[in-house]
């Protein structure tokens, strides 16, 4: 039978196989020929189409032979996915000419493309894509319209139409989705989860193998998400939380149906979670069908968070999970959900003693657990049974008046049950029901990987969490601040004194050898044995573990010392000690005592880990230094790995907080840190492979983007650490860095505009002398939409005049000629400034991104992208040559 995945695999015989499979196969094939035109299919399957005889038998079946290939083509990815280590999240992550359209419809058998690149930038609209080769699309004429004006007879003429059914062989919009999930190995998943979250949408919780039942538990695809909220304490003051989902302790309201329903369960669930955002997709939603195929038996699961206000409809943070389909054909979900919940509402058409769900309503009633019951055909307001028990109708009622009904109800259940032991939902806990698998469990490699993370962890315990730097990380600590100290000197004293010069340099080299002499540690030692021995996935997972955990283990003591530096610990800190141990030994030119590997490869480490898009630290944001002896080591290794390949540097500059981790993140679906939890401190690189398809298309001359995120200007002014003269070194850095640099200014405040612009300007002239040739383009944040046109012609204007102004004023102190800012950078006003729409449609914490604000990012990736066409890119080798 491999035969048919064989054909499957073919990209070419997709539109034969159209033709002749029944469309729930169709959906399957189409959904996946993305997938499978990625290279790793090639080989595995005999390159033969079916045989007939062996169609016929696919054809016969219904949702069992899609559900065949289905599982065919899912293990297929599995199997592979050991050879091909993340391969599929790397490939996503490419750079590709689709991907610098934005797309509203699509061919079907480019949906799972567009789905994903919508997504990853954030867009809640990749729900809403139109498939355009469906025949059903848009309106139906009649064969031949009747034409004889004086003959026009509505009776006759409407029992003409012929009642076609409704757009059966769409694809539903959330197979796209599960289908993408099902293939995707567990990071790409993790990512889609991740980024899903984002546009506050629901997440798989409960996902039944479309082939053999058995229930996944997703677990590790929440690993990454935090949600914040806003409630008020005991003395009614506003708390801000924010908490890692996985580790949030909150009541949980369950829902689900029994029989079918003439109403929409889900439609009535948005409408107590987010008025104005479909959490859950509904029949009534763009782009529906009654053919899905993929969601029966999934439980979706989301997150209300209050915001502290007297509007919220709960004041506390809710679970709600929604068990898709039929309740009575989905008997273990049903069992996992009511076990858990704190309120189980039910919906059902009306309840009858022969029903096949009688006994268990019975149970359900019996039980000592909040019951809310739901009949779409009463017509009766809510009514209080018994304690904790209740009853509403749905027909013909108003939707607003039933979500309020239902608020107060649940609102009751809860006060009434959290008395109880059982009222708070862990997400964890969902893995002691029998019978269900756990992702984390069943992977071999996130097994492992957590293990060691965890053994790493336990190596922290004895320590209070503001002497753990000190102790595990000696390297980073004063010494390599006094060395850095010097170093500036040393610069800066530009070679008059020459005793001065020889001294300095005779400090360096005694903190270096201290540096060297610095005990190694448990904690280090056992860090590098890890990622020097494990396979690729396994280090993945257990970098990610670590980040994980060491996450969890600093925000216990946040609230205590917020402000501590000290306080902040997590991989970059390792990798930094890492960088310093192998600076120190290069410096005193021997390998470090106890050190498991020879020193010279902790850089290869450190480039396998970019490779595998982790962010490197490229400055040091606590001693505002760049290690540039480990930094050119790195790069030289990536070199040696990837060959010797062009890159592309993309840096940002801007004030702390102006939004552009948040903006470099959306375009290119990364995942640089964001200020909700915690601010970029120095600088950050991260590589976006360029895909070879619009390298030739483009005739690209680079293989890579370097995407460069940096600490905010005013960063330190902000910690109390203020200097201009800092912000000067940070902005040539990084305007020294890019080959193009995004200057990201949040609102409109015309003070603070011109210090930025001054600095920036300055920094381009200082590049200007040195003969580099960067260019720049400006983002403003937050810009309100409906006044955006004629105040940007303004805005655009007022922007040359200040940039001119200020060349006009450096030039002098830079002893530079330039009469106007393009003297010094081409620069175009008009295609090189973008507004932005503000981030969030909506107030936080429920809002999701504004769709205007991820066209605005498409438009600037297009805008980027040109630039960078015209660029011969910079080689690597060259890179490291630029900085000082
Ligand atoms: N209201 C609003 N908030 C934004 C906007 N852009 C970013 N933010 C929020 O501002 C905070 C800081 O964003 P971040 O990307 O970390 O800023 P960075 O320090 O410049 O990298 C985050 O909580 C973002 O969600 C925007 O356009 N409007
Ligand atoms: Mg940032």
């Amino acid at each position: 039978m491999t035969y048919s995945a064989g054909a499957l695999l073919y990209p070419q015989s997709l539109y034969c196989l159209r033709h002749r499979l029944p469309p729930a196969n169709v959906k399957f094939i189409v959904v996946f020929s993305f997938m499978l035109q990625t290279p790793v299919t090639v080989e595995a399957f005999p390159q033969r189409p079916l045989e007939d005889a062996a169609w016929s038998s696919l054809s016969k079946g219904n949702k069992k032979d899609s559900l065949f290939i289905f599982s065919l083509l899912s293990l297929f990815f599995k199997n592979k996915k050991n050879l091909y280590f993340n391969k599929l999240a790397a490939d996503v992550l490419q750079l590709t000419t689709h991907s610098l359209q934005s797309h509203e419809s699509c061919a079907e058998k480019d949906l799972i493309q567009t789905f994903l690149q919508k997504l990853l930038m954030m867009n809640y609209r990749a729900r809403y894509i139109k498939p355009t080769d469906t025949q059903h699309d848009g309106q139906q004429r009649s064969n031949d319209l009747f034409e004889d004006e004086g003959d026009a007879d509505i009776f006759r003429e409407i029992s003409l139409i012929p009642e076609e059914t409704n757009r059966s062989d769409a694809i539903h919009p959330m197979d796209v989705q599960m289908a993408v999930f099902h293939c995707a190995d567990s990071f790409l998943k993790q990512l889609l989860v991740t980024k899903l979250s984002q546009c506050q949408y629901a997440l798989p919780l409960l996902v039944p193998d479309p082939f053999t039942q058995e229930i996944e538990f997703p677990l590790w695809t929440f690993r990454q998400i935090n949600k914040s909220w806003k409630m008020k304490d005991i003395k009614n003051e506003i708390i801000g939380q924010i908490q890692p989902v996985w580790k949030a302790e909150t009541p949980m309201v369950s829902f689900f149906r029994f029989d079918l329903l003439s109403s929409s369960k889900s439609q009535l669930m948005n409408s107590l979670i987010n008025e104005r955002h479909n959490t859950f997709f509904h029949r009534n939603c763009p782009g529906s069908s009654s053919t899905r195929v993929l969601m029966d038996g999934v439980v979706e699961i989301t997150w209300y968070c209050p915001s502290g206000k007297d509007t919220d409809k709960f004041a506390q943070c809710i679970v709600f999970c929604n068990l898709h389909g039929d309740a009575g054909d989905n008997e273990k979900q049903l069992q996992i959900l009511t076990e858990m919940a704190s309120v189980n509402v039910v919906i059902l058409p009306r309840l009858d003693k022969n029903d096949r769900c009688a006994s268990q309503m019975q149970n359900l009633y019996k039980d000592r657990k909040p019951l809310i019951c739901l009949f779409t055909e009463d017509k009766s307001r809510v009514t209080e049974m018994r304690n904790g028990k209740y009853k509403i109708g749905l027909k013909n009622r108003n939707q607003s008046d039933v979500s309020e009904e239902l608020i107060q109800a649940i609102n009751k259940c809860l006060s009434f049950s959290s008395s109880e032991s059982t009222s708070v939902f862990r997400l964890e806990d969902v893995s002691k029901h029998s019978n269900i698998r756990e992702d984390e469990d069943h992977d071999n490699d996130c097994r492992r990987g957590k293990k060691a993370a965890q053994q790493m962890m336990a190596l922290l315990k004895k320590k209070d969490l503001t002497e753990i730097k000190e102790s595990f990380l000696p390297c980073q600590g004063k010494l390599w601040h006094q060395w850095c100290e010097k170093n500036k000197e040393l610069h800066r004293s530009q070679g008059n004194e020459m005793d001065m010069e020889i001294k300095q340099k005779q400090d360096m080299k005694k903190f270096r050898e201290q540096q060297y002499k610095s005990d190694l540690g448990e904690f280090m030692k056992f860090f590098i044995t890890e990622i020097n021995s494990q396979s690729p996935n396994e280090k993945i997972f257990f970098l990610k573990w670590l980040a994980i955990l060491l996450d969890e283990y600093t925000s216990v003591d946040l609230s205590i010392s917020k402000e501590l530096q000290a306080a902040t610990f997590g991989l970059e800190h390792i990798l930094r000690e890492i960088g310093q141990i192998y600076e120190s030994c290069q410096s005193v030119n021997k390998n470090k005592e106890g050190l498991p590997c020879d020193s010279s490869s902790l850089a290869s480490l450190a480039a396998e880990m970019m490779i595998s898009g982790f962010p490197l630290e490229l400055m040091d944001g606590d001693a505002a230094h760049v290690p540039v002896v480990w930094v050119t080591a790195v790069l030289h290794e990536l070199i040696k790995k990837l060959g010797d390949q062009r890159v592309f540097v993309l840096s940002v500059l801007g004030i702390q907080s102006s939004g552009k981790s948040t903006m470099l993140n959306a375009m290119f679906g990364l995942q640089f840190a964001v200020s909700a939890g915690r601010c970029t401190r120095g600088a950050f690189m991260q590589l976006v492979r360029v895909s070879d398809e619009i390298k030739i298309k483009e005739q690209l001359k680079f293989d890579y983007i370097l995407v460069v995120d940096t600490e905010g200007l005013r960063a330190l002014e902000l910690s109390g650490r203020s200097t201009r003269h800092q912000d000067n070194e940070m902005a040539t850095f990084v305007v020294g860095l890019g080959n193009l640099t995004l200057i990201n200014i949040f609102g409109e405040n015309p003070s603070e505009l011109q210090d930025i612009l001054q600095i920036v300007v300055q920094a381009f002239m200082r590049m200007k002398k040195v003969r580099l040739n960067p260019s720049c383009m400006f983002v403003h944040q937050n810009v309100s939409e409906v006044t955006a046109g004629e105040k940007n012609m303004e805005g655009r204007r007022r922007l040359q005049a200040t940039l001119d102004e200020m060349t006009k004023l450096d030039a002098k102190d830079e002893v530079f000629d330039a009469e106007c800012f393009n003297d010094v950078i081409t620069f175009d006003i008009q295609k090189d400034v973008k507004y932005f729409a503000q981030l969030w449609e909506g107030s936080p914490p429920m809002a999701p991104p504004n769709p205007s604000y991820c066209e605005n990012i498409q438009d600037l990736k297009t805008t980027f992208f040109s630039h960078a066409s015209k660029s011969d890119g910079l080689q690597k080798q060259t890179l490291h040559q630029h900085r000082k």
